[in-house]
């Protein structure tokens, strides 16, 4: 992993929050910048990814142990860092994923209650030493978001859970974000749209201000 030369961008947040709104802004802005830029996703990104995301976000399996559904994220993801990830960010490529091993930490560890001393084993084993270079906490309140989310689709497997555990969620998210401020952007999304895009407009243009 010593070779990386693109940058990793992650994109984080409750249900609801906006992630897949503002995934293609991000995008459009790192590509005005001059770089090229894989979008993917977690779980998923890859053919065997995916379905396990179907398998984590299905009802098929409702009731799965968290230890299982832990297992399941790490094993998509170590599918996603050696098939796509790692590749492209070897090869210059800028990567930008919507959510990542915050996810884990805030939905396994805050909300299921697992030990995030686990969780960290599982990522220096399967990530080593890579990490996300900015990471955006889309944020906003519990109800708010689930309304937003309601209007959209019927409820998945997490989208199911009750207030207390996407309660939970946010608040690790929002510690993450306060123990590693300067990787991680804390983005108010509760706001009109064209207020939550000009602080994604600012964090990212301060991030790439850094890379030249
Ligand atoms: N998960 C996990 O547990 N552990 C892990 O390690 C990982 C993931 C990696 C994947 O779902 C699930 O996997 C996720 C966590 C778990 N839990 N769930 N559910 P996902 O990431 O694919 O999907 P999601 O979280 O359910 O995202 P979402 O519901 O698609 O929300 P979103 O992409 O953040 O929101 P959106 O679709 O862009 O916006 C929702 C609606 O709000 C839509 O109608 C918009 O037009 C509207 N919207 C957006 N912004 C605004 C503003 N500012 N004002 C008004 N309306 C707005």
């Amino acid at each position: 992993m010593s070779e990386i030369k693109g940058k990793f961008i992650t994109v984080e947040g409750g249900e609801g929050a906006g992630k897949s709104t503002n995934l293609d802004l991000i995008k459009q802005l790192l590509e005005a910048a001059g770089q090229q830029v894989l979008f993917t996703r977690e779980p998923g990104g890859t053919p065997l990814g995916e379905e396990i995301r179907n398998l984590l976000l299905g009802h098929k399996h409702d009731g799965m142990a968290a230890e299982t559904e832990l297992l399941l994220m790490f094993g998509a993801r170590a599918e996603h860092l050696s098939q796509k990830i790692v590749p492209a960010l070897n090869a210059g490529t800028w990567v930008l994923c919507d959510r990542f091993t915050d996810a884990t930490y805030a939905y396994q560890g805050g909300g299921r209650g697992i030990d995030p001393k686990r969780i960290q084993i599982l990522e220096q084993w399967v990530q080593h030493d890579l990490r996300p270079d900015l990471t955006l906490v889309l944020d906003l309140p519990i109800e708010m978001g689930l309304e937003r989310a309601g209007k959209r689709s019927a409820p998945d497997r997490f989208e199911s859970e009750a207030h207390h555990f996407f309660q939970n969620v946010r608040e690790r998210y929002l510690d993450i974000a306060k123990n590693d401020p300067k990787r991680v952007k804390v983005i108010d999304a509760s706001l009109p749209l064209t207020q939550v895009q000009s602080q994604i407009k600012t964090v990212v243009g301060d991030f790439l201000s850094t890379c030249v």
